[in-house]
C-alpha cells in the first residue's frame, strides 16, 4: 500500500491563464478549517519532523517545488510536489519531513482542524510508540 495519495485539481483555464478553486468536501476529503502557507524557505532548510494525532491535511505547491517524506512507522515514501494542480493528502499519524524547497516555493496547506500544538508528536520515538499502540 502506498503512502502517497494525491488529488488532481482541475485548472479552469482560458486565454488569460489558469485558476484552481478548492472547496471543502467537494474537492477535498474534508471541510477546511485552516489554511496556512510556507514561503521564503532558506536554502538547505528542512521542516516538519512531526506527526499529528488527529489532523488531515492536503498540501499543494502553488509555486515552485519541495520534496516530502511521509512515514507511517512501517515504511517511508518520498514525493515531489511541483504542481499547483496536485494536492498531497497527509493523514493523521504520518511522520512528515519537507526539504529541497525551491527559492520560489509557496507551499499551501489546507487542514481540517484549527491549530493545536497538543496535536503534534514531535519526537520520533513517541511517534513509533503511538503507531505500535494503535496497530
Ligand atoms: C505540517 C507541516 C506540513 C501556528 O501558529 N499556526 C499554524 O496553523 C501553524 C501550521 C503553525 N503555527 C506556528 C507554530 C510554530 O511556532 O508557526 C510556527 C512554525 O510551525 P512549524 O514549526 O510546526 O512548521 P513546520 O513547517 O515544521 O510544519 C507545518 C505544520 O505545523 C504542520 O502541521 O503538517 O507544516
Amino acid at each position: 500500500m502506498t503512502l502517497i495519495k494525491t488529488i488532481p485539481f482541475k485548472p479552469l483555464g482560458d486565454e488569460r491563464g489558469s485558476l484552481v478553486a478548492l472547496e471543502g468536501v467537494r474537492s477535498l476529503p474534508f471541510d477546511i478549517r485552516r489554511v496556512y502557507y510556507i514561503f521564503g524557505t532558506k536554502e538547505g532548510v528542512s521542516r516538519g519532523f512531526h506527526a499529528h494525532i488527529n489532523l488531515k491535511q492536503v498540501a499543494v505547491c502553488v509555486t515552485g517545488s519541495c520534496r516530502f517524506l511521509l512515514d507511517d512507522g512501517f515504511s517511508k515514501e518520498e514525493f515531489v510536489l511541483d504542481s499547483p494542480t496536485t494536492g498531497l493528502v497527509i493523514e493523521n499519524l504520518i511522520w512528515r519531513e519537507m526539504y529541497d524547497f525551491s527559492p520560489d516555493c509557496v507551499l499551501m496547506v489546507l487542514a481540517d482542524q484549527y491549530y493545536d500544538e497538543s496535536d503534534y508528536i514531535r519526537n520520533y520515538e513517541d511517534f513509533l510508540e503511538r503507531v505500535n499502540a494503535e496497530n
